[in-house]
């Protein structure tokens, strides 16, 4: 087999536009003749060598790392059907919604046909470095089928990494199992700290073949996260904390959950929206309770972000995920296709794959570090824009095929991504879609400008005519911000 490019979405379009905003472009060709430096920061030998550690587990983990989720894929596999809470933004219908939207149905898998998809997948998309049971129940509530697979999967393709979410109501039972099995990576969903903001979110919990009703059962479970949390500190697996954001129930209190799973020693939280509707047959979704907007998210993610990483690139994808975290690959392999098809995984391969990424990497950091400012300037002004991109790092495709935005904030200092937005795609089958342009001016209203690899004449001038200026450019997503804020900057003191 001819071994696949670093990443499918790198090569840069056969027609290359050219780039009105910038002069120079990076391929993987260039990115193959250098190396670049790590970025590292850390002053002293000690701290060096533990961010270097800590670098090196979570790199390839698209999930755990904003950086990662521009070049590594994730997969899931649905085994694990039964669940043993009742959440009020869940229909039991659908997968687990504490990882995935509401209203998406997982072909369930025996343990088996779920290790033959993960090696189907691993040989088809080698940049899928990480495996994760995220329903669609919950993992822990069907540990047999859980565990079974991560030992199938450890055994066959030792270089996958293993992860697992969990409403934490049986994880202090599986602690040491899980790090006996060689599991890096687990996520908590905790919605509140306070069992009596907890009992507006949960129903009832069935705990040791007995159901709680009510408060009772929320304390239950509010001491089992706890108790998982900390042994899985104990036990050094790196924890994620997973919330649900739900205005007027646990939107303030969220401040709190933030501090005291810090305290507990989460490593990353990821704040989530609700997803609510009334077709979705939830609790919450029949009785009207909204989601928040992403101006009420990220107005909590920044009050929460302090000193812990706070997750803003999650997708909150379906318990049979496949692909980069922006997109979904899941219908490419569903049971009737993959049970067809030939485990192609070969180790060398995709050491070699990873390496081609990793030397892509250090291109992208040094094309970075060229154009990040050495000096703090206090107060400039911040602006928003909206990236089209397929990956990568780079701003690299096409306005018309957008699926969704990267929002990044820029001021003089730096360029942060703060979250994506969901859009229905403007070209439909060789057309511009009038219905979808408004839809997509309306979801970037708030940025000032939109970075793409191409912006037909149609919508450049609506998008103009809103104030949206618009930026064609095929390169590193930072580089172009930055090109564009010094451009407006300009603009704006002329
Ligand atoms: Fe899956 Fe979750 Fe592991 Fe990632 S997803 S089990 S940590 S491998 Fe990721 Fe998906 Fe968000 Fe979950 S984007 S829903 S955070
Ligand atoms: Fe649904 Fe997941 Fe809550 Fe169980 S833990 S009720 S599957 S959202």
């Amino acid at each position: 087999m001819t071994p696949p490019p670093p990443s499918a979405l790198l090569s840069a379009p056969a027609a290359k536009t050219t780039p009105k905003e910038t002069a120079t472009t990076l391929t993987p060709e260039k990115a193959k003749k250098s190396k670049g430096s790590c970025g590292c920061s850390s002053n002293s030998a000690t701290t060096q060598e533990l961010d270097a550690k800590m670098r090196a587990r979570i790199e390839k983990h698209p999930c755990y790392s904003e950086e990662a989720h521009h070049h590594y894929a994730r997969m899931h596999v649905a085994v694990a059907p039964a669940c043993n809470i009742q959440c009020n933004f869940c229909n039991r219908k659908y997968d687990c919604a504490n990882e995935s939207r509401p209203g998406v149905v997982s072909e369930l898998l025996t343990p088996e046909e779920a290790a033959h998809k993960v090696l189907v997948v691993a040989g088809k998309i080698p940049q899928m470095t990480v495996l994760g049971i995220a329903g669609p129940g919950d993992p822990l509530a069907n540990p047999e089928k859980t565990f079974r697979t991560f030992e199938l999967i450890a055994d066959k393709a030792p270089d996958i990494k293993l992860c697992l979410s969990t409403n934490g109501l049986m994880l202090p039972d599986y602690v040491d199992r899980i790090k006996q099995l060689n599991v890096d990576h687990v996520t908590i969903t905790i919605n509140m700290v306070d069992p009596e903001i907890g009992a507006k979110i949960y129903p009832w919990v069935h705990y040791r073949r007995r159901r709680y009703r009510g408060i009772e059962g929320v304390k239950i479970l509010h001491e089992r996260q706890m108790e998982g949390l900390q042994a899985l500190r104990e036990a050094d697996i790196l924890c994620k904390v997973n919330s649900v954001m739900i205005p007027g129930i646990n939107d303030q209190h969220l401040v709190e959950v933030d501090q005291v799973i810090r305290q507990h020693g989460a490593f990353l939280h990821n704040i989530m929206p609700l997803i609510s509707a009334p077709e979705h047959g939830t609790y919450f979704g029949l009785t009207g309770q909204r989601g928040p907007t992403p101006k009420e998210l990220k107005a909590l993610q920044d009050s929460c972000s302090g000193n812990m990483k706070m997750m803003r690139h999650c997708r909150q994808c379906r318990a049979d995920a496949v692909g980069l975290l922006g997109e979904d690959r899941s219908q490419e392999f569903t049971k009737e296709k993959f049970m067809q098809m030939e485990t192609e995984y070969n180790l060398e391969t995709r050491q070699e794959v990873h390496a081609g990424i990793a030397r892509f990497k250090a291109e992208l950091q040094a094309a970075k570090a060229k154009v990040k400012s050495s000096q703090k300037v206090a107060n400039s002004p911040k602006v928003l824009v909206a990236v089209a991109t397929k990956g990568g790092g780079l701003v690299n495709q096409h306005f018309g095929h957008a699926k969704e935005y990267m929002i990044y904030e820029v001021d003089a200092n730096e360029t942060r991504f703060v979250g994506h937005r969901k859009v229905a795609h403007y070209c439909q089958g060789g057309y511009g879609e009038e219905a979808s342009l408004e839809g997509i001016i309306n979801t970037v209203a708030d940025c000032k400008a939109v970075l793409a690899s191409k912006v037909g004449p149609c919508p450049q001038k609506e998008l103009q005519k809103v104030g949206l200026q618009v930026v064609e450019a095929y390169d590193v997503i930072e580089k172009v911000a930055r090109e564009f804020y010094n451009q407006y900057v300009q603009q704006v003191e002329a």
